[in-house]
């Protein structure tokens, strides 16, 4: 099983090698996909299946994401994530319906971005959800996947949240194991849970 696994996912990665201009997105059945392209939108629903897009330019991702709302974010994720307005762009999107508590759903509620590398660089994971959270470290968790089997697994090294939410990353599958704690921002770098997330939720 996992040597099939390492086999389809070096196949496809010779084949995205060779078509680096192909824009259109693939989409994955499940949080437990491969990995397709290096910045992928992954929608989370209550009623609706998970689905996953990815995108060759984190410029694709974000206006997937947003709705087609931010279509100028920088490819270079560095410049995006220096530019406070970037960030701001993106809340204003998440809450604009549903400022602080999301009573309303809206399709483009970027809850969080997760990133290979420090420094918020690297591949990408743009989590979406249906509305935002509800900031309560004490209360319901309102999002959460598990990244079990996925090329994510233990890739983690940088992150920032939205939406009023805050993000918890934990060391093993199901939500357990050490954690790196609540927060409501990002970290450019994570330190001994460098390379150690597993499960993510956010409430
Ligand atoms: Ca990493």
């Amino acid at each position: 099983m996992s040597g099939a696994y390492i086999s389809t996912l070096t196949i496809t990665l010779n084949a995205w090698a060779m078509s680096p201009a192909a824009a259109n997105p693939v989409d994955a059945p499940s949080v437990t996909a491969k990995i397709q392209a290096p910045h992928c939108v992954l929608r989370l629903s209550k009623s609706k299946k998970t689905t996953e897009s990815c995108y060759n330019t984190f410029t694709e991702g974000i206006s997937d994401a947003t709705g087609q709302q931010i279509t100028d974010a920088p490819a270079n994720i560095k410049d995006a994530v220096a530019d406070a307005a970037f960030d701001e762009r993106i809340n204003s999107i998440a809450l604009s319906k549903n400022s602080p508590h999301a009573a309303q759903e809206n399709s483009n509620t970027v809850i969080g971005i997760e990133y290979q590398l420090n420094n918020h660089s690297g591949e990408s994971k743009i989590i979406v959800a249906e509305r935002a959270c509800s900031s309560d470290t004490g209360g319901p968790v309102d999002w959460q996947i598990d990244l079990t089997g996925s090329w994510w697994d233990n890739r983690i090294s940088s992150f920032k949240a939205y939406a009023s939410c805050y993000v918890n990353h934990y060391q093993f599958s199901n939500y357990t194991g050490d954690d790196f704690g609540w927060t409501g921002y990002g970290y450019p770098e994570m330190g001994n849970f460098d390379n150690r997330t597993t499960s993510i939720q956010w409430t």
